[in-house]
């Protein structure tokens, strides 16, 4: 079958959201809050090994605040702590702070030509996605797509396959003419967890993540002036400098 649909994550993928973005936006939310929580460059990290910011904060004081007490209203806590992330992150995008990685416009663009689908499948809520590809790629972009899943539309979160069957499913998509792009080992594992192959266009929180079972490891999408380096196959892609529906053709069909 060939090539129909191609499935994006968001954070880390279509942009590098996660450093500047929504760790700032935590740790603003967090000093409003009172708590004397703060999440440098490299502990968040180490907290993105869990998706979701709820489920993420939960995890931070599980694992590294043993001196925390937790408060009866926790739940309410967590929330509220998010829902300020998520206005100060919307903050950070609409001062135009965060762009897209290399690639994804251009990929994005040759896809509509040639009137491939395209959709989305995050972890994170559908106003961060809205906000990311109004400011970031175009104000009409949400339209491009024809399905942004994302978040609490499923029950279980990244690595979890609900949210890539959950796309497949409302699209009435096969997994044999589909591609994900994705740019993390949890990513990765939802998208095969879907039957999905999967590129991966690695970032500094995820390079050095296991990547067993994709079908292509680049370092980017590359752009004209600035090839991908391809990371597996250590070869290389049989002279391609681009990630570009050509080669998404021919990975599909391999
Ligand atoms: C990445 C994530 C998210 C974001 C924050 O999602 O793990 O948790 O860090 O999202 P993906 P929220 O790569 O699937 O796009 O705070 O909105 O949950
Ligand atoms: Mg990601």
């Amino acid at each position: 079958m060939s090539l129909t649909t191609l499935i994006f994550d968001v954070d880390g993928t279509l942009a590098d959201t996660e450093r500047d973005g929504h760790r700032v936006a935590f740790n603003r939310a967090f000093a409003d809050a009172g708590l004397d929580w703060h999440w440098d460059p490299t502990l968040y990290g180490e907290l993105l090994a869990v998706t979701g910011g709820k489920e993420r904060m939960r995890y931070y004081v599980e694992r590294f605040r043993p001196d925390y007490v937790i408060p009866d209203d926790f739940a309410e806590l967590v929330a509220r702590a998010h829902a300020a992330k998520n206005r100060y992150y919307a903050e950070i995008l609409a001062r135009g702070d965060i762009p897209l990685r290399p690639g994804v416009r251009r990929l994005l663009t040759e896809a509509r030509r040639a009137g491939i689908r395209l959709a989305i499948a995050t972890t994170t809520s559908p106003a961060n996605v809205t906000a990311l590809l109004e400011h970031a790629l175009d104000p009409e972009s949400p339209a491009w797509f024809e399905l942004i899943a994302a978040g609490d539309d499923v029950p279980n979160k990244k690595p979890a396959a609900d949210i890539y069957l959950y796309a497949l499913d409302r699209m009435g998509v096969s997994t044999r003419e589909c591609l994900a792009i994705e740019d993390s080992e949890n990513g990765l594992r939802s998208a095969r967890g879907a039957g999905l192959k999967t590129v991966i266009t690695v970032n500094d929180y995820t390079r050095t993540h296991d990547f067993e079972g994709a079908a292509l490891v680049l370092d980017g999408l590359g752009e004209p002036k600035q090839p991908f380096k391809a990371i597996y196959p250590g070869g290389g892609v049989n002279g391609a400098r681009m990630f570009d529906l050509d080669l998404a053709r021919r990975v599909l069909s391999t």
